[in-house]
């Protein structure tokens, strides 16, 4: 059990460094906290930990210390394909080292074991009303599996507290394993009218796994798609909403299944993860209205006509970033390597020229740049997979893997329950008046 007996090794280190913190520093400022930064939704409040990721607004993502590429470049490839493993991915999350081929197999191994879901999650999906939203069946299932919870079992069964940890772990492995077999049925189900159960090769890694089980022909490399994908997709420090929603769940000791579900609630709005499919589906709007790929000047006013009609232009701006997300830059190079002349590829190239310039003229995005969601739609649309009230649940299965390590690690750490404390309106003015007329 690898990651168990890291993980197991590794925790003592890390209680000691935060015991320290807290006894020997715990009265130092970290931020100061503005009226502006409180009515606007604690944007950029620096109040919580995390060693799995951080987000530099210039820089973007870093995985346990490592940009995107780096990543890339430092973990195992998977057998038959260009990109690295997705178990090695989830080894670096959890464990924050590079792992070696074996021990990123080893995850992989985990995954192939525990790949079962229970039959009445199916029965569940299948009786829903056709017309419901994927995310909805997603996040159904999840809540559903928590039947099965080894940390709710084990808790009632008095474990003890600095083993939470393990049982957060067994819970994790067992909710990723199960995330690509269910993401998949809903695909099949809801778009194709199959009930049969996607059947979970253990031969093969994660990727391929889930290509083979969407059905989606991987003459292209559609596994090497969802390889990146879940990979970019798996985390972005602790504050975003999916996250955060997550790690405040998690908090109260709600299980892993629980805490998802509330996690996928989250980035089922369209100011979060279904941005995806809003994008693709303006991408979509642009080439009906002018019959392929505008003229400049007519993208820019269709850009205004979007503005002006009191909407936000999906896939771009962003709550902290304040460069191009490195998550699109990625994904562009991916497709302009596999289909440069792809129609909807050069409109996303082009609405890249145009809009950030709108934004800025408009003056109100504090970032007029594309975030992960502009082009993700326009790859899984080129692959043939154009249902693209589905992407959340791609989006879904990805973040599982980085709001996962962050639950185990914050139950390793002990992390308490979240409390921020609220103000009223009131209590508020009348601080900025002390200010105004100090007394
Ligand atoms: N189009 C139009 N207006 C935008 C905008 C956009 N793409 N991005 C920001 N703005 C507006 C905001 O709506 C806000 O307007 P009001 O003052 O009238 O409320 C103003 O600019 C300031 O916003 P901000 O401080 O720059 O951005 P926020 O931190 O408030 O919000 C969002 C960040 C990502 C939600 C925002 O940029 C947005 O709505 N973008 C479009 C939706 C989107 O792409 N979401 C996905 C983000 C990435 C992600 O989480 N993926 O899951």
């Amino acid at each position: 059990m690898i990651l168990h007996e890291r993980i197991s090794a590794l925790l003592p280190v890390w209680r000691d460094r935060i015991k320290a913190l807290a006894k020997e520093h715990g009265d130092v400022v970290v931020d100061t906290v503005t009226i502006e930064e409180v009515l606007g939704g604690m944007r950029d409040i620096k109040s919580m930990y995390t060693d799995i990721s951080s987000v530099d607004p210039a820089e973007g993502i870093r995985f346990r210390g490592l940009t995107i590429n780096e990543t890339l470049q430092a973990l195992p490839k998977a057998r038959g394909g260009k990109l690295p493993m997705v178990g090695g991915l989830y080894y670096l999350l959890m464990i924050g080292e590079v792992p070696s081929k074996e021990e990123a197999q080893w995850v992989e191994d985990e995954w192939g074991k525990r790949a079962s879901v229970p039959d009445y999650v199916f029965k569940m999906i299948k009786a829903m009303p056709k017309d419901t939203h994927p995310m909805i069946l997603l996040s159904q299932a999840v809540l559903a599996l928590g039947k099965e919870s080894v940390f709710n079992k084990r808790y009632h069964e008095g474990m003890k507290k600095d083993m939470y940890w393990e049982a957060a772990l067994e819970d994790s492995l067992n909710l990723t394993a199960r995330l690509p077999i269910i993401a998949a049925y809903i695909y099949r189900m809801k778009y194709f009218g199959e009930s049969a159960k996607p059947k979970y090769n253990p031969k093969l890694d994660y990727g391929a796994n889930f290509a083979k089980m969407m059905k989606v022909s991987d003459k292209k490399g559609y596994a090497d798609l969802m390889r990146l994908y879940f990979t970019i997709h798996s985390d972005h420090e602790s504050g975003n909403a999916s996250a955060h929603a997550m790690h405040l769940v998690g908090s109260t000791l709600s299980d892993a299944y629980f805490s998802f579900s509330a996690s996928l609630n989250a980035l089922a709005g369209p100011l979060h993860g279904l941005a995806n499919q809003e994008s693709l589906a303006w991408l979509l709007d642009v080439r009906k209205m002018f019959g392929g790929v505008p003229t400049r000047e007519n993208l820019y006013k269709f850009a205004w006509d979007t503005l002006n009609s009191g909407k936000v232009i999906p896939g771009y701006g962003h709550g902290i970033l304040r460069v191009i997300d490195p998550r699109f830059i990625t994904q562009m190079e991916f497709a302009k390597k596999r289909f440069p002349d792809d129609e909807l590829l050069r409109l996303a190239d082009m609405v890249l020229d145009v809009v950030p310039a709108v934004l800025k003229e408009q003056g109100k995005a504090k970032s007029p740049a594309p975030n992960v969601d502009a082009i993700s739609g326009t790859l899984q649309y080129y692959y043939g997979v154009r249902e693209f009230d589905f992407y959340t649940v791609l989006f879904g299965v990805g973040r599982a893997l980085g709001v996962t390590a962050n639950y185990v690690w914050a139950r390793g750490l002990g992390q308490p329950i979240e409390r921020p404390k609220s103000l009223t309106t009131k209590m508020l003015e009348d601080l900025a008046e002390k200010v105004v007329k100090p007394a």
